[in-house]
């Protein structure tokens, strides 16, 4: 069983509030959690503060080398972060070892790189007197980040905000989610073999309210919050940066469709959709809810997308050919169970799933839900207008792309979309019209981590990924010189 400590100043900090962290597969018990109390997330922005001077005052290079320790490092101990990884989340190792963990280094790897080639502005300047003035870029740390973090693909997001703070020359203090604590402790452990300076990254564990997650985003001297998880919990940390008018960026909640027009390539379509609404148990924020399949094409695309959903083999998420994994937890199984419930109530038609699978002990102590597809519901259904973020989704017939286009936008949300077309017509005009963040064609969630990624309306605020990720991570000073 293992302790969770939280790694404050380059050393790990018991305290006497402890709470368990249990594997969603069966239910045992991975181990305990520390809770920081105020006191103890207060001296961990202390030492991010403390450690923000030398750090950000490190020759880049300097900076960058040690950067590529710790990819290496994370690289030597991939097996340690993918069993913590596959222990706290349940997912299949095919899914924890191809994405989550590559990932992870990746996302120091990618930073590190672009910091030594990052332009700035240059404006040569005529002045009134006759003179002459350069006016210039400079990008400045922004100074101690706090970094929030959802379960659902723990190190990925969680390194992925830290890799380009870092970078960038700013501190951190991580509260990763109270369900996955795993990687980012073991994290901690990496910095110091490498020899990152103590102060530079912190864990603190805990919940939300009243706990950790609140007293590190009212915490005064924290400069910038990043934070990735639902859009109801971005509005409780927008109104904690308020207070000093702390810069926020946001990656928010989904309700994202995915379109199929009747010339798509039909295979690469099945596939394409099978895996948004069902990669990772549905708990992607990028995952397709909404499927719209025009007519001609409909009632086939169900059955060989409903085929696709009983074909999944759930089980020991290590055991080969295992690609289907249990929800995060207990809690989050009442969530998406409840709208399985909903969809029942309001008469949808189940094309598959809908309920609970029949597993053999001890397997059936964990929080495994049937992947889901409904026909039939109303577009004003909950069902498929709210984030439920598990392994289902509703098909529903179009005819026109006018049509098409007005279904996905009615949302208020704008994180994804995901379109299947041969038409590359079609293709350009709904890159245009889908009201997304995030618009892939013949294609999801591929990624490039220069490109920018973010939600529109109610999925986010800002843009982080490539040279985007500056806006928030750093500031921006114009130096004026008269020549
Ligand atoms: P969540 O909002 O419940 O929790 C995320 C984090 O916020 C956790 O660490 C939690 O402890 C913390 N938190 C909760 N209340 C807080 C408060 N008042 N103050 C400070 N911290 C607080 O989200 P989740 O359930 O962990 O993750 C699922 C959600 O995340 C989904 O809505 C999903 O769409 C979203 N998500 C979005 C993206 C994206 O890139 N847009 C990526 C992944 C997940
Ligand atoms: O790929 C990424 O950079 C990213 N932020 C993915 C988010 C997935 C959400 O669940």
């Amino acid at each position: 069983m293992k302790d969770f400590k939280n790694f404050i100043n380059g050393q790990w900090v018991t305290s006497n509030k402890t709470f368990e962290n249990r594997n969603p597969v069966d239910n045992s018990l991975n181990g305990l959690v520390h809770e920081a109390s105020a006191q103890q997330v207060d001296e961990a922005v202390r030492a991010a503060r403390a450690a923000l001077g030398p750090w950000s005052r490190m020759k880049v290079q300097q900076r960058v080398d040690l950067l590529h320790a710790l990819v290496d490092a994370i690289e030597r101990r991939f097996e340690d972060f993918l069993d913590a990884e596959i222990k706290d989340t349940g997912k299949p190792h095919v899914l924890a070892s191809h994405v989550d963990i590559p990932r992870g280094a990746a996302n120091f790897k990618v930073f590190a790189d672009l910091i030594r080639n990052i332009p700035t502005e240059t404006f040569p300047m005529d002045t009134p007197d006759g003179g002459k003035a350069l006016n210039y870029g400079v990008r400045v740390p922004r100074g101690v980040i706090g970094v929030i973090c959802p379960w659902n693909l723990p190190l990925l997001l969680m390194t992925w905000k830290v890799g380009p703070a870092l970078a960038c020359g700013n501190t951190v203090v991580v509260k990763p989610s109270e369900e996955t604590p795993a990687t980012a402790t073991l994290l901690g452990e990496v910095m110091n073999e490498v020899g990152i300076p103590a102060g530079v990254y912190n864990v603190v564990h805990g919940f939300g309210p009243d706990s950790a997650g609140q007293f590190l985003t009212e915490h005064p001297d924290v400069d910038g919050i990043t934070f990735t998880g639902e859009t109801g919990t971005g509005e409780a940390i927008m109104k904690a940066a308020a207070k000093g008018v702390r810069p926020v960026s946001f990656e928010l909640g989904g309700k994202n469709p995915g379109i199929v027009f009747a010339d798509a390539d039909f295979d690469k379509a099945v596939a394409g959709i099978t895996r948004s609404a069902f990669e990772n148990s549905g708990q992607v924020c990028l995952g397709t809810e909404r499927v719209y399949v025009q007519r001609p094409i409909f009632e086939r695309f169900v059955e060989a997308l409903k085929q696709k959903a009983e074909s999944f083999k759930m089980g020991d998420p290590r055991e080969e050919g295992m690609n289907f994994g249990p929800l995060v937890s207990q809690t989050h199984r009442q969530k998406v169970l409840s709208y399985y419930e909903k969809a029942r109530a309001e008469g949808a038609t189940i094309v598959t799933g809908g309920g609970v699978p029949d597993l053999p002990a001890p397997l059936n102590e964990g929080a495994w839900v049937q992947p889901t597809i409904w026909t039939g519901l109303p577009e004003s259904s909950p069902v498929i207008r709210e984030e439920i973020f598990g392994p289902c989704c509703h098909i529903r017939p179009f005819d026109t792309e006018e049509e098409v286009i007005a279904l996905a936008n009615d949302t208020k949300y704008g994180l994804a979309a995901t379109v299947w077309t041969q038409d590359l017509g079609t293709a350009h005009r709904m890159g245009e019209a889908l009201n997304v963040g995030l618009c892939w064609i013949n294609s999801w969630f591929l990624r490039d981590l220069r490109t920018s990624f973010g939600g529109a309306k109610q999925s986010g605020i800002g843009r982080e990924g490539g040279v985007h990720s500056m806006e928030f991570y750093t500031e921006l000073r114009n130096v004026c010189i008269k020549l």
